[in-house]
């Protein structure tokens, strides 16, 4: 059996949160990721037929029954991943129940997966109705585009269209635009069910005055699209307040979308 802590899965997980809490998104136990693992992968690094302990979700995920994730722990920090990930990840199986999950290896200390889980996992199962190559969930707390929510209106076409106009390759990116909720509670199955809904129609969406949720294939492209998302929010924040002399058109976003063949929320443009 190999080991574990050299999985490409746990170096990648490890390289992400570090990214993400240095890029200063993820301060304190703010944030949380779920990365779909492919079971033979899995199987080289640990026995899967030795379960730790069982943990109860709260929700019944049972299309994702018998599928692998690895996730960040509850209340553990994205700057402590890399220097302790067994304590700070876990690997967890979807039980036959669909309700439990498998502990396979992580949470040392006893812990549990993120208080978002069944957010992810309705995410999850909402994305691979639209994308079965989709493996990943990532929350974070990108700091302009948290600050943009205080000074731009909540609503999809105005604030995807401001995005779309704040970097050329944005529309390119994400074409689909950017699905928000308004401010509601966390940690609940209330959040994740109304997160799910957008997931049908957008890859990221931003929960009001809180964060943003992106998925994807996998980790690099998750977190390139919000990366995305950040820069262009980061753009707006920087000039806001200043005169706009120029912009990106319409008529120039709507040749970038033809030009790069994306199939672009038309509706979205003026
Ligand atoms: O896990 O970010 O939304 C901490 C959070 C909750
Ligand atoms: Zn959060």
């Amino acid at each position: 059996m190999k080991n574990i802590l050299n999985a490409p899965f746990v170096e990648e997980m490890k390289k992400t949160c570090s990214n993400m809490y240095r890029l200063g998104w993820d301060e304190r136990n703010g944030g949380n990721i779920s990365y779909m693992l492919d079971e033979a992968e899995v199987a080289e690094y640990l026995d899967l037929g030795n379960v730790i302990r069982t943990i109860p979700t709260g929700f019944d995920a049972t299309p994702l029954i018998g599928k692998i994730f690895i996730v960040t722990g509850t209340g553990k920090y994205f700057k402590n991943v890399e220097d302790d990930p067994e304590n700070n990840l876990g690997i967890i199986r979807i039980a036959k129940d669909g309700t439990t999950t498998e502990l396979l290896w992580g949470y040392r200390d006893g812990g549990k997966f993120t208080s978002e889980f069944p957010a992810h996992l309705m995410s999850h199962m909402a994305r691979l109705e639209v994308d079965p190559k989709n493996r990943v969930v990532i929350h974070s707390h990108p700091t302009n585009i948290l600050a943009m929510n205080y000074v731009h209106e909540l609503d999809e076409k105005k604030f995807t269209h401001t995005l779309w106009e704040m970097c050329t390759e944005c529309i390119v990116i994400f074409p689909e635009g950017i699905g928000i909720l308004p401010w509601m509670l966390c940690g609940n199955n209330d959040i994740g069910y109304a997160t799910a809904e957008k997931m049908h129609d957008f890859r990221v969406v931003v929960w009001g005055m809180h964060g943003v949720y992106g998925a994807g294939k996998d980790l690099d492209e998750t977190f390139g699209l919000i990366e995305t998302v950040e820069k262009a929010a980061q753009i707006f924040m920087l000039t806001a307040h200043l005169p706009r002399i120029n912009t990106i058109r319409d008529d120039e976003l709507r040749t970038l979308a033809e030009a790069f063949g994306v199939d672009y929320r038309k509706d979205f443009l003026d």
